[in-house]
């Protein structure tokens, strides 16, 4: 009989399918990314067995409500592209230890290697983000999505003007993601702190940006959080286009925003709703001349 292979799981091969599509759009350059599942007693109930060594690891700060609870993860310096050729050396499986300081590794991350280094963003926001109506949200997906990176530095970055461009940039917007996008300021990546905050705008929106570095997404399957990422990664794109063609010369109005949301029967986020219209940030004040000149001359 043939050995039970983790490999051959439904979760790996989901994920090896997610990952590699990520690569394949653009969004996962080098070992940019992180993707986290969360896996039910029926998905690991046969595996339990043959996951007979673990390791445990401390976590940097303790983790509330997650005791006992298992994850597929993507690993620490792990390249998206390599996934699906070597997916025990790139993926593992965690599991949160009683009291939450502490996971440990049930499979994979190759000899030596462990959980991304967004874990404690991921594994906030999976608490967090149950809190949200629907399905529980058994994913978060972290990646760089290029286009909206690229509006992160001409849009006014806040909550309401974020989502509400990106309801304008395309009439499917508002129907999959009504509770809108949240956004952070810029903060140091793989930190307890910008775990804490992208956890709180988990709580709240399906979506989170992260300025001039990527998004988190939250949802029931891959497949939802991979496609909330594709529908507002395609609303970015034709927004950077739009704006690169001079602006926008007409586009998708409040009422129309109240009958798409009548229509399909969602509820918009009030606050991006009540805005007329979204707005670029103003022009950075210019440098001055000294400066500038320090700035030009500099490696001559
Ligand atoms: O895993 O994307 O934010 C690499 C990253 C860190
Ligand atoms: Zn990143």
């Amino acid at each position: 009989m043939d050995s039970l292979r983790t490999e051959h799981s439904w979760f790996v091969a989901e994920m090896i399918r997610v990952t590699t599509d990520m690569w394949r759009k653009g969004w996962d350059e080098r070992n940019g990314g992180n993707v986290s599942l969360r896996l039910t007693k029926d998905d690991i109930a046969s595996y339990l067995p043959v996951w007979n060594q673990p390791r445990v690891r401390k976590l940097t700060e303790p983790v509330q409500g997650l005791d006992g609870e298992c994850f597929l993860v993507t690993g620490t310096g792990a390249y998206f592209r390599n996934v699906e050729r070597e997916p025990e050396q790139n993926l593992g499986v965690i599991r949160v230890l009683a009291g939450g300081e502490a996971i440990e590794i049930l499979w994979g991350f190759g000899t030596d290697g462990g959980p991304t280094s967004e874990l404690p963003a991921h594994l906030k926001s999976h608490y967090a983000s149950q809190s949200r109506e629907g399905a529980p949200k058994r994913v978060i997906m972290h990646c760089h999505a290029t286009n909206l990176v690229s509006l992160s530095y001409v849009l006014e970055l806040t909550t309401s003007n974020l989502t509400r461009a990106l309801w304008e940039g395309s009439t499917e917007c508002l129907v999959v993601f009504p509770d809108g996008i949240g956004t952070l300021e810029w903060m140091v990546p793989g930190t307890d702190s910008i775990g804490d905050a992208t956890a709180a705008l988990l709580a709240q929106h399906p979506l989170a940006l992260w300025p001039f570095h990527g998004v988190f997404a939250s949802g029931t399957t891959l497949n939802e959080a991979f496609g909330l990422i594709d529908t507002v990664e395609k609303a970015s794109e034709l927004l950077v286009k739009t704006i690169s063609m001079g602006g926008p010369r007409q586009t998708i109005s409040t009422q129309n925003l109240i009958d798409l949301a009548r229509h399909f029967g969602v509820k918009p986020l009030p606050s991006a709703l009540a805005l007329n219209g979204w707005r670029l940030a103003p022009h950075p004040a210019e440098k001055p001349r000294k400066e500038a000149a320090l700035f030009g001359t500099a490696g001559r």
